[in-house]
């Protein structure tokens, strides 16, 4: 009883095993049950509500697939897609925060790390006591990272870091970054910064509409010693930190399904009881074209996110499959929640219902992690083999 309505139109879950539905569940009635009653109000307060980490923790969205030896939930990446999808159910900032966590945070430890930095910090990252941001983006620097500017420079004992990050998710009360900086040679490598190193500060972004809330914040570098221990030598070059954007972006196909269903439940269930003209809106044609159109996008969406989680599983999936994923799910929802809207009429704008939210939530999401369009030329450059970038 304490599940959301949620559409299954092509029965998506007969393709599931019996541990992604456990997984599916165990996050939609926690997101049902302790997201959704309070999630308006800190979206209208524009504050993220920390009391959720714990049970973030608990239903395994901070590092899903990392190995349980480190923390993580030893879980598969349909288990990831399917635990971002319920959180993104609830809110898209609330699944950013969890996105960060496991594949821009807890990813990169992993996966570049050495045992030592796994062991000092995946655990603390996977039950919340340690919260992570990453820092990519620069105020120059949106959708060509490869022309950073943050640098560090090898000082004999330490690293001196100087540069700074803009829309940074987490930022404002992240315990620990990681900071993607160009070496003395042009070499990007990222680096761990933990709150509290001299020259380290994280000031706020305010007044945002979308993804109200995330907390987002800059990352300012200001002659920063960073102990040698804490560079990631794992991996170095663009490829580093694009590997661990291919993880979240994953993460965000399956979310953006989330966020379109909740859309798609609420629109369906208020035109089949709002009546005008003496019928409901729903025995309209104009109304039955626009739900219609949603469960069939929402349905090809659902089998495109299926399919991806397998090939990712099979350790098959390409950058580029990756990125057609999130920008048609993100697109898809993003549309879905403007329709939806239109059939609230006014009520659509209140925070009585989440479609605003949710929509003003996805321009965030269709802009971050590779904008629309740079999603688009990345596979017209696979399909091409020319880089519209060069
Ligand atoms: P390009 O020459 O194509 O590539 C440079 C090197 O990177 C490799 N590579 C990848 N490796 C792994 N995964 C990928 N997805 C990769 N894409 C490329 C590539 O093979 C090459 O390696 P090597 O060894 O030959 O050097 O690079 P480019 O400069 O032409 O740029 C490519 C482009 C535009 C696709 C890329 O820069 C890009 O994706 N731009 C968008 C930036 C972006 O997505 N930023 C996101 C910031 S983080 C964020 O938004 C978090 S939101 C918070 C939340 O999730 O809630
Ligand atoms: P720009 O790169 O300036 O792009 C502006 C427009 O130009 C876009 O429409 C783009 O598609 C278009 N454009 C750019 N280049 C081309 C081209 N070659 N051809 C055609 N069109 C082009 N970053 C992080 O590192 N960590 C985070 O945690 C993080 N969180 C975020 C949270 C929020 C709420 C937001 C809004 C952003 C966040 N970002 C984060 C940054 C995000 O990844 C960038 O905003 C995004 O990559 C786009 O960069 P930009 O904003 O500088 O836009």
């Amino acid at each position: 009883p304490d599940l959301f309505e949620s559409p299954d139109y092509y029965s998506v879950d007969d393709l599931l095993s019996e541990e992604h539905l456990l997984v599916r569940d165990a996050a939609r009635s926690w997101v049902k049950r302790e997201v959704s009653p309070i999630i308006e109000e800190y979206a209208q307060k524009a504050e993220f509500p920390k009391e959720l980490i714990t049970g973030l923790a608990e239903i395994g969205a901070f590092g899903p697939y990392i190995p349980e030896a480190y923390g993580g939930a030893g879980l598969d990446q349909i288990s990831y897609g399917l635990i971002m999808q319920e959180i993104e159910r609830g809110d898209s900032g609330i699944r950013s925060t969890a996105s960060v966590q496991s594949s821009l945070v807890m990813y990169p430890i992993y996966k570049y790390g050495t045992d030592e930095q796994r062991q000092k910090y995946l655990p603390k990252l996977a039950s919340g006591e340690f919260m992570g941001c990453f820092g990519l983006t620069e105020p120059n620097h949106g959708s060509n990272p490869g022309g950073m500017e943050t640098r560090f420079k090898d000082m004999g004992d330490y690293y001196l870091l100087n540069g700074a990050k803009m829309w940074i998710s987490n930022a404002p009360f992240a315990d620990i970054a990681v900071v993607w900086a160009k070496n003395e040679e042009g070499r990007i490598f990222g680096l761990i910064v933990e709150r509290g190193m001299e020259g380290f500060t994280t000031p706020e972004t305010h007044n945002k509409w979308s993804l109200r809330v995330s907390a987002t914040g800059e990352l300012i570098f200001d002659n920063v010693k960073v102990p040698k221990e804490n560079l990631l030598l794992g991996k170095s070059g663009l490829g580093a930190p694009l590997g661990c954007l291919d993880s979240a972006r994953y993460g965000i196909a399956w979310g953006a399904i989330g966020a379109a269903m909740d859309c798609y439940d609420t629109a369906l269930r208020y035109a089949k009881e709002r009546v005008q003209f003496d019928k409901p809106i729903a025995a309209t044609q104009l109304q039955q074209k626009k739900l219609a159109e949603m469960i069939t996008e929402i349905t090809k969406a659902q089998l495109l996110a299926w399919r991806l989680g397998v090939l990712k599983n099979e350790g098959k999936a390409t950058s580029a499959q990756i990125s057609m994923a999130k920008r048609n799910n993100v697109a898809m929802a993003i549309h879905i929640a403007r329709e939806s809207r239109q059939i609230l009429g006014g009520m659509g704008i209140t925070g009585e219902y989440s479609i605003m939210r949710h929509m003003m939530n996805l321009e965030s999401v269709i802009t971050y992690e590779g904008t629309h369009d740079i999603h688009l030329l990345i596979t017209g450059a696979d399909i091409t083999g020319l880089s519209a970038f060069k």
